[in-house]
């Protein structure tokens, strides 16, 4: 197509494009890496979009560039305007959105609303500014409780381990008052129930439309509002970092929340060309996180019900069903997902043998440690199910290479916050984090030219590099361009969805003609001799689907 096609294509009001889009994530550090420092930049994300553009993908998530200290990886925002000097410079980024939109692909930018880094200028103005003060104000500061203060005020715990509260030093060398902050004491949470607070974002959310970014990914979109009075609450062990299955936790899913969304959404109308917003909320049920994406708030949420969902065929089945429903209802699309940079990267996932919730991840002494045949196996299934389902389906950069968790990182290279926090007690992100491999025989696999990398990356690893499975046309990647071209050439994106019987260990649907079956058991399953396959998610002769194997066939 030729580019200014493309371009008003892009420009086209109403097309709704979210609703049916693969929505490609960078995270930006461990993507290409331009300057040769170890850590990846905008100028190495323009430089590999080339790449992407043959994958097929509508659009790119970058998680956050902004300006930061890098304590949570870029999740703690010092200057919400600027570019951290390791990615690059505001320039760069205009680049790097002018080539993605020169080819086609829109442009989705991380917002992290819910805190700042503890280097922001206001968090520095509320450390020097008296109890009360408006500087104050922006954040949750509170007194603390006892005799003389010394205890935090109430008992919730950070997701990143130990206490949600840090006591600070008044200016005077007093001991003062306690802050809150969600994640790592570098992370205090803005105050959402200050109007300038909201105005602030507002602002910030205009800069990045102005810039020309087609949307925002929401980070924390549960946590932003508190419980009025921040009443204690013990969180259920069993339901993992996030507060997983429970409802009522005081400093999730609020329901004020919804009102800001909807002023985000009345901001984004204003401009042309179909912004969108998505949300990152951990909700305890589907239903719950489809409040999220009614008509006047955001347009999309991830479903981290599906990424959740283990490999097993009934499980499988109604979690499909019930996204399909519970977003349905509300008048939006579902969203699908399997992999991020906060989850054990899923070729490594459906094949744990041992319960690992979420944030924990996998490190040297983990119990459960998958095997990788099987892992990528079920990956491979997996990714075939999901990118013929209806909705829009998100991607996490490498997982088109298949590559597994880094489950053998030394402790001395362990960078998340998780890791400090519990004493080593949870691994962390890091293993689905590192700097993914481009060209087998290059240094750092073509990451950078200098070799250097922020994280090692495995010896193993030159077999998932792009330039290898390029040639492969058995590789993941080509799995991957295969199931994206079809989905599009038969708008699998949206439609209906029929279900189909293929017995109790298998997952079995029509779209349109394409059916579609994955076999989540242990024996082959026939699927009939009319069966004339379009895409396997592994290469089988005849027509029986062998275990953790995926198709889509049409009859006759
Ligand atoms: O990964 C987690 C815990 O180890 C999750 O609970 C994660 O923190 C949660 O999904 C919120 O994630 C987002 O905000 C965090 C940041 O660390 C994550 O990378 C980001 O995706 C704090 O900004």
């Amino acid at each position: 197509m030729a580019q200014l096609e493309q371009l008003e294509q892009l420009a086209a009001p109403g097309s709704q494009w979210w609703r049916s889009a693969v929505i490609y994530q960078i995270y930006p550090r461990s993507f290409a890496d331009a300057s040769g420092d170890g850590i990846g930049d905008l100028p190495g994300i323009t430089s590999r979009l080339d790449a992407l553009k043959q994958l097929g993908v509508d659009a790119i998530w970058l998680s956050p560039f902004m300006t930061s200290p890098q304590k949570d990886a870029g999740y703690d925002v010092a200057d919400y305007r600027d570019v951290d000097p390791l990615f690059g410079t505001l320039a760069d980024f205009d680049e790097m959105l002018a080539q993605a939109h020169a080819r086609g692909i829109r442009v989705i930018v991380d917002l992290v609303p819910n805190h700042s880094s503890d280097q922001h200028v206001w968090f520095q103005q509320a450390l020097k500014a008296a109890p009360g003060s408006p500087e104050r104000a922006r954040y949750i500061f509170r007194d603390g409780k006892g005799e003389n203060g010394e205890l935090p005020p109430n008992n919730w715990e950070s997701v990143f381990g130990g206490g949600m509260w840090q006591r600070i030093t008044e200016a005077d060398g007093t001991p003062g008052q306690w802050y809150l902050h969600i994640f790592d004491v570098s992370q205090p949470d803005f105050d959402w129930n200050n109007e300038e607070v909201r105005e602030e974002f507002r602002s910030i959310l205009r800069f990045w439309l102005d810039r020309g970014v087609d949307g925002f990914r929401v980070d924390v979109a549960h946590g932003m509002i508190k419980a009025a009075g921040l009443p204690d609450y013990v969180p259920d062990p069993e339901a993992g970092s996030m507060g997983g299955g429970e409802e009522n936790v005081p400093y999730w899913g609020q329901d004020g929340v919804h009102e800001i969304y909807r002023d985000w959404h009345r901001l984004l109308a204003e401009y042309d060309g179909d912004r969108a917003l998505c949300g990152e909320a951990w909700l305890p049920t589907l239903k719950k996180t489809a409040l999220w994406v009614r008509p006047d708030e955001m347009h999309q949420t991830f479903n981290f019900g599906y990424l959740m969902t283990p490999w097993d065929a009934e499980r499988l089945r109604d979690v499909i069903r019930e996204s399909l429903d519970d977003f349905g209802a509300v008048g939006a699309p579902s969203t699908w997902v399997l992999s991020n940079h906060d989850v054990v990267r899923h070729a490594s996932r459906l094949a744990l043998t041992a319960d690992n919730p979420q944030g924990e991840g996998i490190g040297p002494k983990s119990k459960g440690k998958p095997d990788p045949v099987v892992g990528l196996s079920r990956g491979r299934a997996a990714t075939t199910v999901m990118l013929s389902l209806p909705g829009s389906a998100y991607l996490y950069q490498g997982e088109e290479l298949g590559l597994p968790e880094a489950m053998e990182i030394p402790d001395e290279f362990r960078q998340d916050p998780t890791w400090f926090r519990t004493n080593g007690e949870r691994y962390g992100r890091d293993g689905c984090r590192v700097p993914i491999p481009w060209d087998a025989d290059a240094p750092a696999y073509g990451f950078n030219d200098t070799g250097a990398s922020w994280l090692p990356q495995p010896a193993e690893w030159a077999r998932f590099a792009r330039d290898v499975e390029e040639d492969d046309a058995t590789s993941t990647l080509n799995l991957y361009k295969t199931l994206i071209r079809l989905r599009r050439e038969h708008a699998l994106g949206s439609g209906s969805l029929v279900w189909e019987d293929a017995g109790e260990d298998a997952v079995a649907f029509r779209r349109g003609d394409i059916h579609v079956v994955a076999n989540l058991g242990t024996a082959p399953l026939e699927l009939g001799d009319d069966a004339t396959f379009l895409v396997q998610s592994a290469p089988f002769a005849g027509t029986a689907l062998p275990p953790d194997t995926a198709a889509w066939f049409t009859r006759g």
